[in-house]
């Protein structure tokens, strides 16, 4: 598939991917969301070695300013259908077997937050601004945002945050727990690279094995110790395991194979 709404950059084994509608604040449209979904399901497979993905947006104003208002406009009578290809995209970013990581730099908003909130951490830059301003619109979260960010925040918080449509400064998205890091401006990539490359020595089956045991917490279909359980199991069938405890024995550095 051709991206023209993102960026692809691949390099020491992290895929940088930078929302690419500028003039519209990266407002997440349609054919966005196709190119996320095309990404996370079949791209990735052409990258070799690939540790994990950094979500980022074009400038320093705004990772995402929300849906792009001017497109859903047109798409209010299949709502249900546009928001159900969303959500699968929103799934497997959420899913996805490698670390993903959202780098925000200024507006996250509506849609743009709720894509931020797909991924499994977050670094906000200084400017970085969160709110959503859905019921301004009539609306509300429609990509997962009542969900996640309740997961993250809590019950209150998040009525208020979605019924205020407060902007939380990026001190507050730390504090509240949203956010992971606080960066100066221009440094939130650079801090999520390092996370990834952190995590990339690490065994990357156990690696994948924590992303699915730790969704299982929020599945209401799964029983997430279950998960864990065979999870460990599993993965003690593993050369990694084998690797992991012998380095150790042998004070040397692991050399996880994924096998
Ligand atoms: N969509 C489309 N264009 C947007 C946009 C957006 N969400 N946000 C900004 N832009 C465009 C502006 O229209 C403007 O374009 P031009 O007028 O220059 O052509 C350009 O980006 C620069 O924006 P501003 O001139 O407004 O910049 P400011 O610095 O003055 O203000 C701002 C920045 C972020 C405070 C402001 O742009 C703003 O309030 N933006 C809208 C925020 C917002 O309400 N976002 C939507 C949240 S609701 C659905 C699926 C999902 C959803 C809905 C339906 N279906 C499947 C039906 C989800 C909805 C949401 O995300």
């Amino acid at each position: 598939m051709d991206y023209q709404e993102i960026i692809l950059d691949y390099d020491a084994g992290i895929a940088l991917i930078t929302l690419n509608r500028p003039k519209a604040l990266n407002a997440v449209n349609v054919a966005m969301i196709a190119q996320l979904h095309h990404f996370f399901t079949e791209g990735y497979k052409d990258l070799k070695d690939l540790k994990g993905v950094v979500i980022t947006g074009s400038g320093e104003k705004a990772f995402a300013a929300g849906a792009d208002i001017k497109e859903f406009m047109n798409v209010a009578s299949s709502a249900k259908e546009f928001l159900k290809t969303g959500h699968k995209m929103f799934n497997a970013i959420e899913r996805f077997h490698k670390p993903v990581i959202a780098a925000i730099n200024g507006f996250a908003l509506g849609g743009g937050c709720e894509l931020a909130l797909a991924c499994h951490m977050r670094v906000i830059a200084d400017n970085g601004k969160l709110s959503f301003p859905e019921v301004n619109l009539g609306l509300i979260p429609g990509y997962g945002g009542t969900q996640r960010m309740s997961q993250l925040i809590g019950k209150a918080r998040a009525m208020e945050l979605m019924m205020t449509t407060d902007m939380l400064p990026a001190t507050r998205t730390v504090e509240l727990g949203i956010c992971n890091h606080l960066m100066p401006v221009g440094e939130a990539v650079a801090k999520s690279k390092e996370i990834i490359q952190k995590i990339g020595t690490k065994a990357p089956l156990a690696i994948k094995h924590i992303i699915s045991a730790v969704n299982a917490c929020f599945d209401h279909n799964a029983d997430g110790y279950e998960v864990e359980l065979d999870a460990f199991a599993e993965l003690m069938q593993t050369k990694d395991f084998q690797e992991g405890v012998s380095a150790f024995v042998e004070k040397r550095k692991a050399n996880f194979t994924a096998e």
